[in-house]
Parts: structure tokens; sequence; C-alpha cells
């Protein structure tokens, strides 16, 4: 058993495209219209309304800590004009963690953009980084109480998601959407790794929101990256660290001066010397073609705290996609069990945080169910699952 610091945060993840709905004004959402293939996240869980009935099922469970995020296309939905009513909700949002005893941890960007930004040119802009930062300077009177605070979620993945954008524009790329944050292995095409340009264009527009953020807000400050887990065939040690590089530590090195680094695992991948290993189709592959591999969470820890030089870790996402309750138990279980040898080996981890509080729209598909919440999509109802209350109770131990 480990015995875990005072404070450790317990808590879910959710992102505001997935469970808001009618995110109207963003990139997302005018891509969902025109990719075949492609559902529409429509309402999404009506978050966007019911969000304090949200948060008091995850404090109801024992759980002490919400993240979720602000939505940068209704804070700005044409450039320049900021809606105070939206920053309203958003603080509304926070005050209503605060007065349910949840600490939130509060993402500015998860994915999606303002369609306006999309439409200028993007992450690769000249202006972009102007643009986000001004985006940041206008939310952080809100973020005031606030502790935690992730400039951009996955910018790995967005990495990715930004090159397709652009491929499907120049008509490149042919054939059904199918979300990065699907498995890429297996049958389906392999995804392109990360493009190292739009990477570091993203570490310039990190750091300038850190910047930002520091000078208005008390919050710790940090990123969230995907992490692949990659682990090496012998002999190829160095195709794993080839690999390492473009996929994450890219953005873990650029994580170096923040005060936290948010790691995110689901699953874990084999390199041989030619490369990633397709993983074979198995019955316990999850509904989003990933293997079953709990033993993720802890190479993802131990291998941020190596490349971060040994920074606090919060663990922003773990999860599974599965419509088998019993086996998001069981997955839970055997990651934190990892997770805790890691934190007795000493990495420094703060807290763990559930990817997903709901059952939500994952990016272009609705069959992936990740969520310790069921939703019915048609009256919003939240049905929790015994998932929730199995990890209220987990959290009330404060050990692992
Ligand atoms: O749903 C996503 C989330 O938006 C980012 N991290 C991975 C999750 C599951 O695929």
């Amino acid at each position: 058993m480990t015995q875990l610091a005072p404070g450790f945060l317990w808590g879910a993840s959710t992102a505001p495209h997935q469970i808001e709905g009618n995110n109207l004004n963003s990139d997302f959402w005018a891509s969902e219209g025109r990719v075949p293939g492609m559902e529409r996240s429509g309402d999404a869980c009506d978050s966007y309304h019911r969000y304090r009935e949200d948060m008091r099922l995850l404090a109801d469970a024992g759980l002490g800590a919400y993240r979720f995020g602000i939505e940068w296309a209704r804070i700005e939905p044409v450039p320049g004009l900021v809606s105070r009513a939206e920053l309203a909700h958003y603080r509304r949002m926070i005050e209503t963690a605060f007065e349910l005893g949840l600490t939130p941890v509060v993402t500015l960007h998860h994915f999606t953009s303002p369609l306006w930004f999309a439409q200028e040119g993007g992450w690769m802009d000249d202006h972009a980084i102007d643009r986000f930062r001004a985006y940041v300077e206008t939310v952080s009177p809100i973020l005031d109480g606030v502790e935690w605070v992730v400039t951009m979620n996955e910018p790995n993945m967005l990495a990715i998601m930004v090159y397709m954008a652009r491929a499907m524009q120049d008509q490149q790329a042919a054939g059904e959407w199918q979300s990065p944050t699907l498995d890429n292995e297996g049958p389906r095409p392999a995804l392109p790794a990360p493009d190292t340009a739009i990477g570091e264009r993203l570490v310039e527009a990190h750091h300038a929101a850190r910047e930002a953020l520091r000078e208005r807000t008390g919050a710790k400050v940090g990123w969230t990256v995907a992490n692949r887990a990659f682990v090496a065939r012998p002999g190829a040690e160095d195709k794993k660290r080839e690999l390492e590089h473009v996929w994450e530590d890219l953005y873990l090195e650029a994580a170096r001066g923040d005060d936290f680094v948010g790691v995110q695992s689901y699953s874990s991948q084999w390199v041989g010397p030619d490369g990633i290993e397709p993983h074979p189709q198995h019955p316990d592959n999850t509904l989003v073609g990933t293997a079953y591999r709990p033993d993720a969470l802890g190479i993802a820890v131990r291998h941020t705290s190596e490349v971060t030089g040994g920074m606090p870790i919060l663990v922003t996402e773990n999860g599974i996609a599965t419509h088998d309750d019993t086996r998001r138990i069981a997955y839970t279980g055997e990651s934190l069990e990892h997770l805790g040898k890691a934190i007795a080996d000493g990495v420094d981890v703060r807290g763990y945080l559930h990817w997903s509080l709901l059952d939500n729209y994952e990016w272009g598909h609705w069959e992936p169910a990740f969520g310790l919440v069921a939703v019915d999509r048609e009256t919003f109802e939240r049905r929790p699952k015994p998932s929730l209350a199995w990890l209220g109770a987990t959290a009330r131990q404060g050990r692992i």
C-alpha cells in the first residue's frame, strides 16, 4: 500500500466540446457538418446547463476534484468580441465547484478553437500566439481562486488534428473521418506522427499563456501531454527514443519551468526496429481499438518524471472505453496499482483525475463510452455506474 500525501486530488475530467452541446462557433462544430463519417456533437450531454448536477454527482461520490474546460469559441465568438455573459457562465461553474467542495482544474484549450481562428490560418498563422494570449488574458480574472490551470490539452494530439484538418482542406486526405484519439494501429491506416513544426508553435503558445497567467493569477500552470507509453523490443531502444521525442518529449521538455505537468494515459505501444508495432485484434481491446494495458499509467508517469526532471505530476486523464463497467473498475484498479508503485519509487504525483465523468462525444464518435456516469442522449438523465461509487470509495482510503 502506498500512502498518499494529504491534499492528493481525486476526481474526474471532462472537456467542454465533448459534453456541453451546441458549441456553434467552434472549428470542430463546423467540421462535423462537412466531413463524411463524423457524427455530430449536437446537444452532447447538455452539461452547459447541467454542470451543477454533474459536479454534485462527483462530490456526492466522495471525489474532491473536477477538471473541466473553458470554451474559447464561446468567450470570443468573433475576433475581439468578448462575451461577458459567457465569462460569467464559466465563473459560475468555478464557484459551483467551490460551493460543492470540489477543487476545479480548469483547461483553457481542449482541441477546439473558434471557427474564425481556424479560418484566419489557425495555429500556424502569424497572429496565432497573440490571439491565444489575448484570450488567456481575457479569462484570467474569472480564474480567481483557481489553483490548477491547464493552458492546453494534449498539444501532441492537437498537432495531429491540425495537420489532418489542413490535409483535408488541401484535398490530400480522402475517406472517412477517424478521430486521432482512436487507435491508429491495426487495420486502420496509420496516423501521421505529431507534426514537429506545429508542435513547436504550440510550445510557443503554451509559454505565452503561462506568462500571461503568472502575471495575472496565483494558479499553478501546466499543460497535459498524451502519453503513448512506448516499450522497446530488444534492440529497438534508439527507435523508441526517436519516437518518444516526436510524440511526447518535445512537449514534456517544454513543460520544464511549469508548476506541474498533466499525464494522460490509456494504453501502451510496442516499438520494434521499424517503428510502432500494430497490436493484433483482440477481444480485450477497448472500444477505441487500443490494447488493454493498465500498466501504461506507471510507464507514463515514470517517463514524464524522467524527462521533466521530477516535476510534480497530475494524472489529468486515465480511463477505458468500454460498455462493461466491471472492466472499467478492473482497469482502473490495476492502473492505480501501477501508479502507487511509481509513487512509492519517488515519482511526485499530486492527483488522479479519471477520464471521464460522463459518457461523452469522442471527437466524431458517440460509441466509445469512457464515463463513470451514463447519459441518456434524449432526456440527458445521468445514470451513475458502479465505477463512480467505487472510485469515490477508493479515494476515501487515502492510499493506493
Ligand atoms: O476524449 C479524449 C480527450 O478529449 C483527450 N484525451 C483522450 C480522450 C479519450 O480518447
